[in-house]
């Protein structure tokens, strides 16, 4: 890094290789499903539950070959430890009905994992199923189809610890459930109730909080569920701070001006860990890929101003089928990653002190002042210390030509 871009630094009590290191050290879960429409390889079913990737862009990966190939060419461009997080849909090896799986059925990634030094984190797949039924899983009036889902959770989170086993690495299991209903709700407090009688009856099984931590996904609305989600914030944030689970926010299951920024710090000072799903909704929750722009980048000072770097996982859900996905990929981690790094070079201590003051002309003034400081060097050199070119749209074009295109999809 030059000198001259130290040195201004400098000025501001940071310290830009710190800042690098900080961010270095920061696992981003890569999630796996934006390289194929959340298709999996049981293939048995299209997507359902109230999500939707939409966009015809030809070459979408079809099997676990097409999309560990994809995967390994996203992160080729992507710097500092990486997880991957799969879907149970994603079974790699001896194909089973979701709700029998180990970790047998994902052999390959284990070994995929492996062999490119990453992690794993794990999400039971609780929609694109016939046992969605009316849209309830775990809230379900019907006690097989409920009964189902807890199978499918509990062998999820069986499946997750002998995956951290393996890998000597902590594996975040995340239950999301699309719950709700198109219409207003009769009587929500039954559902609810189904919903958490069946949380119970997953965490009966024991798991070894050493291997695993799980968390649960909130969410306001969902397409066809547009009037009520069972699952929503409160319900949730209770459930997880009454069992020791770790909540986890998406950025596109709030209200549109509601900030996932401004709810990091209230978690901080209540759980020992929180969970993110960085994403971009537009207008809803549309999953578009990240941009740089101003809510990711308060949510990553939160992360970076609170210390949260330890006890905060880290992940990535968005999934765009109109534009090549490996880029998408590449794209949304560069630009969490961007803004993680710029965080990393903000003096929030001159920063609170100044609010502390009561000095907020000196707030305005540092926050355009930072904006003049090259974080892009910065950033440079982290690529370049990780052997990482800065360019990659070229690569992956002819990646696209030599690979994707081949598949005649
Ligand atoms: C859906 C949730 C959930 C999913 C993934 C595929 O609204 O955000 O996290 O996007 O599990
Ligand atoms: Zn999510």
């Amino acid at each position: 890094m030059r000198e001259e871009v130290v040195k201004k630094f400098k000025e501001f009590g940071i310290n830009p290789n710190e800042a690098i290191e900080k961010v270095r050290n920061m696992p981003i879960s890569i999630q796996c499903w934006q390289l194929d429409d959340i298709d999996g390889f049981l293939k048995a079913e299209s997507l359902t539950g109230g999500i939707q990737s939409t966009g015809n862009y030809p070459f979408k990966a079809r099997n676990f070959e097409e999309l560990t190939s994809d995967l390994k060419e996203a992160l080729k461009f992507i710097p500092g430890k990486k997880k991957v997080n799969l879907h149970a849909i994603y079974e790699s090896d001896d194909l089973v009905d979701r709700s029998e799986i180990s970790a047998k059925n994902f052999r390959r990634w284990i070994e995929f994992a492996k062999e490119n030094n990453i992690g794993i984190d794990f999400n039971p797949t609780c929609f694109a199923s016939e046992m969605l039924k009316d849209n309830l899983t775990l809230s379900s009036y019907d006690e097989n189809v409920r009964n189902y889902w807890i199978k499918h959770c509990v062998n999820s989170i069986k499946a997750s610890e002998d995956i951290a086993r393996e890998l000597n690495q902590k594996v975040l299991v995340n239950i999301w459930v699309p719950d709700g209903l198109k219409e207003s709700p009769s009587n929500r407090i039954e559902l609810r109730k189904n919903l958490k009688n069946s949380l119970d009856k997953i965490l009966d099984y024991k798991f070894d909080r050493n291997l695993v931590d799980v968390s649960v996904e909130s969410k306001v609305f969902g397409i066809g569920v547009e009037s009520f989600t069972v699952g929503s914030f409160e319900f949730y944030l209770s459930y997880a701070k009454e069992n020791n689970l770790v909540p986890l926010l998406d950025m596109g299951h709030f209200h549109p001006t509601e900030n996932v920024s401004d709810k990091i710090s209230s978690l901080l000072l209540f759980f020992p860990k929180i969970a993110l799903h960085t994403s971009r909704g537009v207008r809803w929750d549309s999953d578009h890929v990240l941009k740089l722009n101003d809510e990711l980048q308060e949510v990553c000072d939160e992360l970076i101003k609170n210390d949260a770097f330890d006890r905060t996982y880290l992940a990535m859900d968005f999934f765009d089928g109109s534009i090549n996905r490996v880029d998408a990929l590449i794209i949304g981690a560069r630009n969490l990653i961007k803004a993680l790094i710029k965080a990393s070079l903000t003096p929030w201590k001159l920063l609170s002190e100044a609010q502390k003051e009561g000095d907020h002309t000196k707030i305005l003034y540092l926050q355009e002042k930072i904006r003049e400081l090259p974080w892009e060097e910065v950033y440079e050199e982290y690529l370049k210390e990780e052997n990482i070119k800065n360019d990659f749209y070229e690569d992956v074009k002819k990646y696209e030509k030599d690979v994707m295109s081949k598949r005649g999809n």
